[in-house]
């Protein structure tokens, strides 16, 4: 892709997914299709998230003072926090906060909720909305003032042992979520100067974008016991001993559908994953005045098999140009175009288009042809996963050499490398290349650090970061 950013920008509106003409900067509308590929996205979060999770819904409101009372965490959001000062004409007698997140909502609940060690673990979770005052660059669904889908979890727990499973299990979680959307990721330990304010340490997931910039599209976060002593969570343990929870909090964005529609995305439009386009099929017939009435009764029939199965289906019967109905269906990524003409009708077949692929595939019209659409369909989830991960291994380079990482990041790649864990280090490592270290991958045990004699610790990624 020439200019991802701005094939990105315009596909947003070309294929009525946002439209950032709304007159406050950062805001966007969900239009009526980007709304249905939200809507099945959050459809497959909250199914993985319901099996042990509850869903809670809290006030978008936060009083100063409980926004205040967690130093660390306070410090890190105040220059991104949305005030309420007034209601009508008069002065509030305490300003309200539009929540930038909810940890602060959230956990002086707790502290009334949890009293004794069989209220534990308690783990909830919302999906809102959330305001922050971003003072970078904004960029539709990538860098947002109004988060339109925050999926917040929040957990508390008896032991740190607890908690750091349930990190785990938030780690399985998203990585589960994210192989459903065939979008590859890499995980990666946040370096101590960028993770979450008030966190222990963070967990990140992190995709490639097509311009070989980086994405965060989720958080994890273990929070020690910090908020707890904060907001005096406390519960009465077996032994009869007064104790302060364990805590964490796992976050998603609305980034994740910029994540589907970039890492899928090609030149001439969307492909949408068939677990969340807004139609699996299409069926577009071909129409001429003879015969007409016959196709378009066949793709009613057509269309009421395939939805027996559980499928998406919709039938484009507008009067123009077949050749424009494919154009738009291509822009728009439906995974599967169904074509069916006098012709086909005579010879009892439809021809299927895969989005992923070129290839024209005929159908007989009897009773496999739901199984085997189902089967294509498989196929294509199969694929789009497959490429995705074939990008992302391309495009993550090891080096032992800090003088090619600017080379090889700015030919697209996130770079790989051996590193001492020292903060000291680090920072001179983004300070020399110019780019973020994203995390530590994993410990190592062997070699010397990129960047001094120190023996290596870790390896660790940098990227340029969206
Ligand atoms: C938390 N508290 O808040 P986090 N636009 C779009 N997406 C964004 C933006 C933005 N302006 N800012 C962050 N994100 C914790 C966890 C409750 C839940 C996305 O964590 O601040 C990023 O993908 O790390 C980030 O990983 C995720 O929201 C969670 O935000």
């Amino acid at each position: 892709m020439e200019n991802f950013d701005e094939w990105f920008h315009n596909i947003l509106e070309q294929a009525n997914i946002t439209d950032s003409r709304y007159p406050i900067k950062g805001m966007a509308i969900w239009m009526p299709y980007g709304f249905q590929i939200r809507k099945h996205t959050m459809e497959i979060i909250k199914k993985l998230l319901d099996k042990d999770h509850e869903e809670v819904l809290f006030p978008m409101l936060i009083p100063e003072n409980e926004l205040a009372k967690e130093g660390i965490h306070v410090k890190g959001f105040e220059d991104e926090v949305y005030w309420i000062t007034k209601g009508g004409q008069k002065d509030l007698n305490e300003p309200l906060a539009l929540r930038p997140t909810s940890e602060t909502a959230i956990y002086p609940m707790y502290a009334l909720w949890i009293r004794s060690h069989i209220d534990l673990p308690k783990k909830y979770y919302q999906i809102v909305n959330t305001f922050r005052y971003e003072t970078k660059h904004t960029r539709p669904l990538i860098r947002v003032r109004e988060i339109t889908t925050f999926k917040e979890a929040h957990t508390a727990h008896a032991t740190k042992e607890e908690s750091d499973v349930q990190i785990n299990d938030f780690i399985e979680i998203y990585k589960e979520f994210f192989d459903e959307l065939g979008i590859a990721y890499l995980i990666s330990k946040r370096p101590e100067w960028d993770k979450f304010p008030g966190a222990d340490y963070t967990m990140a997931f992190d995709v490639i974008m097509p311009n070989g910039k980086t994405l965060q599209i989720g958080t994890i976060h273990n929070l020690g016991q910090t908020f707890a002593k904060t907001f005096d969570i406390k519960f009465e343990d077996k032994d009869g001993q007064h104790k302060l929870v364990y805590q964490t909090c796992a976050g998603l964005s609305d980034r994740v559908i910029a994540s589907i529609i970039g890492i899928h995305g090609e030149e001439k439009g969307l492909i949408l994953p068939p677990k969340v386009s807004p139609n699996q099929v299409t069926i577009i017939p071909i129409l001429f005045k003879k015969g007409k009435e016959e196709v378009l009764a066949k793709c009613g029939e057509i269309k009421t098999q395939l939805e027996n199965k559980g499928l998406r289906v919709n039938i484009d019967d507008r009067d123009i140009r077949p050749g424009k109905k494919f154009f738009d269906w291509e822009l728009k990524g439906t995974p599967i175009k169904l074509e069916l003409g006098p012709r086909d009708l005579e010879n009892n077949i439809t021809i299927a288009m895969r989005r992923d692929e070129e290839e024209k595939i005929e159908i007989a019209l009897d009773d496999n042809l739901a199984d085997k659409i189902c089967e294509l369909l498989d196929k294509t989830s199969e694929n789009l996963s497959k490429s995705s991960w074939n990008f992302q291994n391309e495009h993550v380079k090891f080096t032992e050499n800090i003088d090619e990482i600017p080379e090889l990041v700015e030919s697209e790649n996130v770079v790989k490398f051996k590193w001492c864990g020292i903060e000291e280090i680090g920072k001179e490592i983004e300070e020399k290349t110019g780019y973020d270290i994203l995390g530590i991958q994993e410990e190592i045990n062997e070699g010397k650090c990129i960047a001094s004699d120190n023996d290596a610790k870790y390896m660790a990624l940098i990227a340029k970061t969206y």
